[in-house]
């Protein structure tokens, strides 16, 4: 991994934004969805996932399955995840509020859940039963009724077991066999069989985030997310196998995932530069981890650890592992991050699976102005006006001016009418 220092050192990477082919391949999706619905959504998938099935919709059948086909072990490891990841959310939760004033004007804020949710399951290799998770608990937190789930179909019209079992476990209530492009259209236009939602989340390829940004406004979306990311602050007396380890666990996601060592320890560095070469070596998914450490991963020199909150903070990385001796005492100087990780037995995997925050976060430097996925994801809310003839009596005379000088008749009548009534003239 190579060695910068602090004042020659970024790791922006490009958004993809997708080529002009891609961009118009997603269009006509979208339009023949829209135009035919089911029919374009079986055509498509037979011509992308090559399957041609009979059903879109995972019968209860195909999902009790499911359930015998995982081990019992990874099981019952969704369900303790679940737990936690449920009562984590579950301190987000908003209420509703009213407030109510001597003059006897009332204002509030109604907190109502979305009614009806998609989320998009990537296939393949990327289809992770923890994202899903991580995506319907939130939602079912909040209180949305309708969860729907899309994924893409293998070859035999089957969907993963584990994705499966998580989506029994989070509370999934209808699941389609439907990914790609046609996915999103479904979701946004409906079909016969998939009717509409009002909010689609969940990560997926490029063809899925571009559709995704088409449909935008028609319905809501979340965040449209980046390969992983790790940056682990550390100092002299952090263990370098540790921290290797740890910068793999994410360079394995994706070869344009980044893993980035911020240091002002030289010896560190170069154990570090050891333990990654060792631990790489017997690694399954070597060729993505080792692309990531190459074009995307580095080591990053800096003066003192001071200077190494500095480059954190401009980095604003997905995940931040502080990995130093007193890492309270550095906490409030840190900025941004989408999720930080304190101590060394934090290891980011914790954090992926278990510990209960949502493991979907804000990447590419978006965490200087978002945060992860939660419960207010999938909420939104009303405003709540009752005014009193008293307030309406005494502050209807500004009202009226305002709308005067902003030429607008019809505003400042309906006050009037009513100040005129009430003074009895
Ligand atoms: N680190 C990924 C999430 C994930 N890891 C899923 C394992 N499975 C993005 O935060
Ligand atoms: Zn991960």
């Amino acid at each position: 991994m190579k060695i910068v220092n602090a004042a020659h050192f970024s790791t922006k990477r490009d958004v993809d934004t997708g080529t002009e082919t891609q961009r118009q391949a997603v269009l006509s999706i979208i339009s023949a969805v829209k135009e035919t619905g089911d029919q374009a959504v079986f055509s498509f998938t037979e011509q992308f996932d090559r399957v041609r099935l009979e059903q879109l919709a995972v019968t209860e059948q195909e999902r009790n399955n499911a359930l015998d086909e995982v081990s019992s072990q990874v099981r019952e490891a969704l369900e303790a995840a679940a737990i936690n990841i449920r009562r984590f959310h579950e301190k987000q939760a908003r209420q509703s509020w009213i407030e109510t004033s001597p003059t006897g004007t009332m204002l509030g804020q109604l907190v109502r859940p979305l009614q009806r949710v998609g989320i998009y399951v990537p296939g393949g290799t990327a289809a992770y039963p923890s994202s899903v998770l991580m995506n319907a608990i939130p939602a079912q937190v909040a209180g949305v009724k309708e969860i729907v789930m899309v994924t893409p179909p293998n070859q035999e019209g089957r969907i993963d077991p584990g994705v499966l079992t998580a989506a029994k476990i989070a509370g999934v209530t209808e699941i389609f066999k439907v990914g790609g492009a046609q996915a999103i259209a479904a979701l946004a236009y409906g079909t016969k069989t998939i009717r509409s939602v009002d909010k689609i989340v969940g990560p997926g390829n490029i063809y899925v985030a571009l559709a995704k940004r088409e449909v935008f406004g028609l319905v809501d979306i979340d965040m449209v997310a980046g390969p992983s990311e790790i940056v682990v602050l550390a100092d002299e007396l952090a263990n370098p196998a540790y921290i290797a380890a740890d910068l793999l666990s994410q360079a394995e996601h994706d070869p344009m995932a980044s893993a980035v060592l911020v240091t002002p320890s030289k010896e560190l560095a170069a154990q570090t530069q050891i333990e990654l070469e060792q631990q790489l070596a017997n690694l399954p998914r070597r060729e993505i981890a080792e692309a990531s450490i190459r074009d995307y991963g580095a080591i990053c020199l800096v003066e003192d650890l001071e200077e190494g909150i500095k480059v954190v903070n401009e980095l604003a990385p997905e995940h931040l592992e502080v990995m130093i001796e007193h890492p309270f005492e550095q906490l409030g100087k840190i900025e941004n991050a989408g999720a930080i990780f304190l101590g060394e037995y934090s290891s980011e995997p914790v954090g992926d699976y278990f510990a209960g925050p949502n493991h979907v976060l804000p990447t590419n430097g978006t965490a200087r102005f978002s945060s992860p996925l939660n419960v207010d994801d999938f909420i939104k809310k009303s405003s709540l006006i009752s005014y009193s003839k008293q307030d309406l009596l005494e502050h209807g005379p500004k009202i009226i001016a305002m709308a005067e000088s902003e030429g607008l008749t019809a505003h400042a009548r309906a006050i009037e009418l009513r100040l005129k009534k009430e003074r009895g003239n």
